[in-house]
């Protein structure tokens, strides 16, 4: 039992909730070391959304809303810590959802594609085949989901299919709390926050905005900008420290 006065409080619930999906096989075991990874950064983030990551934020959305066919892949952390808001960013935007794995089996599909639709998901489902030239399973997609998309969200993953499906020409945003990983520097749009504050920062932003803004914010989005500013808040918040 976490005591609530705890005052990592938050921290330690979020490690509950991922233990608990590790042990349903929600989260690959490998998940948790991801997320030991992602909890460094956004300690020396600050644990907060900078200017530049909100800016980013509404990027995405802009190019969510002026996309011909937009997709969100969704792996076994990002489920596990946010299936609801993705429930969410779905209904607003009506991108489609796709399960997408490194550590893939067909119980562990099955068992994010439950949870994702008990959040109220509609899942991409049937056959998948490797049109994404990779020699992992993360190739494995739907002919009428990441195979055909114009532009695909990928929250928290590791750098080799970013820069496939960009190498094939689609636009990729990335959610990463990790400004030097190879994901965030491949992206279209790295997006440098955690994905539980990213995800609804994009859909309240979709809401709100036209598609005048729209287009005018999708541009010219600077990718490398972005990443430049969170080494920056990085930077300053360890010279704080030290003076
Ligand atoms: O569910 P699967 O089988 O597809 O596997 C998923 C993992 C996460 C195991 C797989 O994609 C992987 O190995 O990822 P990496 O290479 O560890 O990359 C994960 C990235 O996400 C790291 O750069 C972390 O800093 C970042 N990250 C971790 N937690 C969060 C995060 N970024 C945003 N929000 C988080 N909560």
């Amino acid at each position: 039992m976490i005591p609530e006065s705890h005052p990592r409080y938050r921290s330690l619930v979020t490690r509950e909730q991922m233990a608990e999906a590790a042990r349903s096989g929600v989260v690959a075991l490998e998940g948790l070391t991801a997320h030991g990874r992602g909890e460094a950064f956004d300690y020396l983030l600050g644990e907060k959304t900078s200017a530049s990551a909100a800016e980013a934020e509404r990027v995405a959305a802009a190019l969510l809303k002026t996309a011909r066919h937009p997709v969100i892949s969704v792996n076994g952390n990002t489920a596990a810590l946010c299936a609801q808001a993705i429930a969410d960013l779905q209904k607003a935007s009506g991108a489609i959802v796709e399960v997408n794995l490194f550590h893939r089996t067909e119980e562990r599909v099955a068992a994010i594609t439950r949870i994702l639709e008990d959040a109220g998901c509609q899942v991409l489902n049937g056959p998948v085949e490797r049109f994404i030239s990779l020699d992992h399973d993360r190739g494995l997609c739907h002919v009428n989901g990441m195979a055909a998309a114009d532009l695909i969200l990928v929250p928290l993953e590791d750098g080799d299919r970013a820069e496939a499906l960009v190498s094939m020409g689609k636009k990729v945003i990335a959610i990463d709390l990790n400004p030097l990983s190879r994901t965030a520097k491949t992206a279209t749009l790295p997006i440098i926050d955690e994905v539980t504050r990213a995800v609804p920062a994009i859909t309240s932003a979709f809401k709100t905005m036209n598609q005048e803004e729209a287009e005018k914010l999708t541009k010219n989005p600077d990718g490398k900008r972005y990443l430049q500013d969170a080494i920056m808040t990085i930077r300053s918040r360890l010279d704080d420290l030290l003076d």
